[in-house]
């Protein structure tokens, strides 16, 4: 936001912001600090010149795939790419983020428990191979998890046997650099008999955490700090947003509801590295599904917390108008972007 603005003028505001975010929680819009920005330029720039870029994505921008999903009885049959496309993970900076179908977060993927899934991966890269880890499936990983070479296809077939708000990722060699430029996303494991608060819920959505780093920098992204990180949705139901993992993101397109909705958020962790500590400023969680399983139901929690890769389902009710922040309650990480805002309508 202080990108459009002079600089001094930012140093300036900088400063007060700060001031008046260290004395109030409910000030969590993402600061970026102007040594920050101008590191984010200096990013920019060397990006596209630097040797982090793989020789052969120079240029490389291959336009978004829709998600290819159908359905025959308990059979699913999903295809996904794996694409190199540009992504503004920040004001005017621009990350050539390794995909699936050119999102990053990837697409959301919904199935039943008991399916079939059928998977196959077309890359589109033409350099590296990649592959596809559903944390969600039972298989030998070095079989069901294996590589597909630069232009090729792979298919594998296993069972979603368990319900649940499941990671997914590229599990290629670095797994760390295929998750940190991009591949990474969220399947949900719709539970047999459902969960007990079905009834009882008004409105749901997805939200997925990740962090980025230094533009496909193994080292910083192996012993250095998040750049951003950051929440993003994807859409449930028709008419949802569906956003990428970038600053802002769900300030500039927010969640909405009811007063007296419950609002049931199935949340994941996609890192690669860091914890998340989901929180709603102004409500408490009444029903918590750990990893989204039915039988991991808490009740009463104020912040869950979401390992890396760690999904859950929580739900609340909204008793006031207004506007009812999320955040991961590590602050250091809403500097970095890692905030979002549910509306609240009478
Ligand atoms: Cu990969």
């Amino acid at each position: 936001m202080f990108k459009r603005m002079g600089i001094h003028t930012a140093i300036g505001l900088s400063a007060l912001v700060l001031l008046l975010s260290a004395c109030s929680e409910e000030n969590v819009e993402p600061q970026t600090d102007v040594s920050s920005d101008l590191d984010s330029t200096v990013q920019q720039a060397s990006a596209e010149k630097s040797p982090e870029v793989i020789e052969a994505h120079h240029g490389v921008n291959q336009n978004p795939t829709p998600l290819d999903i159908e359905r025959e009885g308990s059979d699913v049959y999903i295809n996904m790419t794996a694409q190199i496309t540009d992504i503004e993970i920040d004001d005017d900076y621009n990350y050539k983020a390794w995909t699936f179908n050119g999102e990053a977060p990837g697409p959301l993927v919904v199935v039943n428990e008991g399916d079939t899934i059928h998977f196959t991966l077309e890359n589109m890269d033409p350099s590296i191979p990649h592959s596809m880890d559903f944390h969600a499936v039972h298989t030998a990983p070095d079989k069901g998890f294996a590589d597909v070479a630069p232009n090729d296809e792979g298919t594998f077939v296993y069972q979603a046997s368990s319900p649940g708000v499941f990671m997914y990722h590229c599990g290629t060699d670095p797994v760390l650099s295929h998750i940190a430029n991009g591949m990474h996303g969220v399947i949900i494991v719709q539970p047999d008999d459902g969960y007990p608060t079905d009834g009882e819920v008004d409105k749901e959505y997805v939200i997925i955490q990740n962090e980025w780093y230094k533009y496909n920098d193994l080292e910083n992204m192996t012993n250095g700090e998040p750049s951003q990180v950051v929440l993003s949705t994807k859409a449930l139901h028709d008419e949802q947003p569906n956003t990428n993992g970038t600053v802002g993101a769900l300030l500039d397109e927010p969640l909405e509801a009811k007063v007296g909705d419950k609002v049931r958020f199935y949340i994941n962790n996609v890192g690669p590295n860091e914890v998340s500590s989901f929180h709603v400023i102004g409500t408490m969680f009444d029903d918590v599904y750990i990893d989204g399983n039915p039988a991991n139901h808490q009740e009463g929690m104020q912040t869950v917390g979401l390992p890396a890769s760690g999904g859950a389902v929580v739900e609340f009710t909204v008793k006031e108008p207004g506007t009812y922040k999320f955040v991961t309650h590590q602050f250091n990480h809403v500097q970095k972007g890692g905030v979002g805002k549910l509306i609240v309508t009478e």
